[in-house]
């Protein structure tokens, strides 16, 4: 193709923050543990409903990690393999069909990829079968070395979809000692199950106890299958230090989409919502996910509120890791290096809707006319200046992507 990631950039309008590139190589040479959160939205971080936390573990690791709160996801009909697709790629997934399915047979230069060059051993973990998203062609395609399915994680308690997040959690905690024991660093992309729609929890399952009103409400049923999550995703990383990998890991956590959207909201969730945000649902908190990194003994209680979606998770990722992306081409940033994003969003919104610094902007369709929410409060604006230049840039950027994909070699 005939553009480059500074083509991109600079049709971003994105700068770099300073002229020393801050974090560069502090996790050199640490295994990298990405945990993908099934359904995970932001403001469940610190939510305390009767004083009770809801994710108290990962609350804990906010006071010695870096906190994104800004972070939108930006996938498109693939769901979660298309959150999979972009942490590993920085690319536009393709939007109106799953990336696994449209893009099966290509090979994508990808985070597991440039890890391999640096003698990392690149492994994915999820409990359900290989083949749902097609996940056997997307694994190949971007490049991981291994992948564990439900054949390795076994059919043993069961919840929804499949084998529950503490059998994930525990079996994946086995390889990785395995490959610790073999004195292999490695990248590990772990993607949880269990707090997938409906979430609906077996009692013994149930850690919290919830005021009376959340009983059997889908926020009230997410709320405590978020909970069940995070308690095992707690013990997790108890295992993880016992055995001694914690500290020579950097650990980063994210969602993959939200969990609580369109028609599964009833009336008495609306209103429980609007209890727990002070405000009504608007769509810039439900596309709003957590994106957290934990470099143990580097990292401290950090919050920054820059913009950022998950294509800019991988190049955050490799500057910490000192691994270099010059000769690959990205469409995300490195968000302790860069700011003044531009975030596109397609499928679930228009194509060309994008997060700037300030905005979440939605054009003009044949159904509806231009819509404008402010990032700070959440809600609609009645803002009137021409927003149409970033979103002429935005439907480019679209164009560079999805050539940049339709160029690449098959398999
Ligand atoms: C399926 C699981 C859920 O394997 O990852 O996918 P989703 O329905 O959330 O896209």
């Amino acid at each position: 193709v005939q553009f480059t990631t500074e083509d991109v950039m600079a049709l971003k309008g994105s700068t770099r923050i300073s002229d020393t590139l801050e974090y560069f190589s502090v996790a050199k040479d640490r295994n990298l543990i990405l945990i993908q959160i099934e359904s995970m939205q932001n403001f469940l971080i610190n939510l305390e409903i009767n004083g009770v936390e809801v994710t108290p573990n990962i609350n804990k690791l906010l006071g010695e990690s870096i906190y994104f709160s800004n972070v939108y996801q930006q996938i498109g009909a693939g769901n979660t393999s298309d959150a999979e697709f972009l942490v590993n790629t920085s690319l536009y997934p393709a939007g109106k069909q799953a990336t696994s399915k449209a893009y099966a047979d290509k090979q994508f230069p990808s985070l597991p990829r440039v890890m391999k060059e640096y003698d990392y051993f690149t492994t994915t973990f999820h409990a359900d079968y290989i083949t749902y998203w097609n996940r056997q062609e997307l694994y190949p395609s971007l490049g991981f070395d291994k992948f564990y399915d439900i054949t390795y994680f076994g059919e043993e308690d069961v919840i929804g979809f499949g084998p529950s997040d503490e059998v994930l959690f525990d079996k994946t905690l086995e390889a990785l000692v395995e490959m610790d024991e073999n004195k292999q660093k490695f990248y590990a992309h772990v993607l949880s199950l269990t707090s997938h729609t409906p979430f609906e929890m077996p009692e013994d399952k149930v850690y919290i106890d919830l005021p009376e009103k959340y009983k059997d409400t889908l926020v009230g049923n997410y709320i405590l299958s978020m909970n069940y999550t995070d308690k095992v995703l707690g013990d997790f990383i108890e295992g993880l230090k016992q055995e001694g990998i914690w500290d020579n890991s950097v650990i980063a956590i994210y969602g993959d989409h939200s969990g609580l959207h369109g028609r599964l909201l009833q009336e008495v969730d609306n209103k429980l919502m609007r209890e727990i945000l002070g405000y009504g649902y608007p769509i810039v908190d439900r596309f709003n996910i957590p994106f957290i990194i934990d470099i143990p003994g580097v990292t401290k209680g950090t919050k920054i509120d820059r913009l950022g979606g998950q294509i800019d998770i991988m190049p955050t990722l490799t500057n910490l890791l000192g691994i270099s992306l010059e000769n690959h081409i990205i469409f995300g940033q490195d968000l302790l290096n860069y700011e003044n994003n531009l975030i596109g969003m397609r499928y679930y919104l228009s194509t060309g809707s994008y997060f700037d610094e300030d905005v979440l902007f939605l054009p003009t369709t044949s159904q509806r006319e231009s819509r404008t929410y402010d990032l700070v409060t959440r809600q609609l604006t009645e803002r009137k200046e021409d927003f149409n230049d970033k979103y002429k840039r935005m439907i480019q950027i679209y164009e560079l992507s999805d050539d940049y994909l339709n160029s690449l070699p098959s398999k």
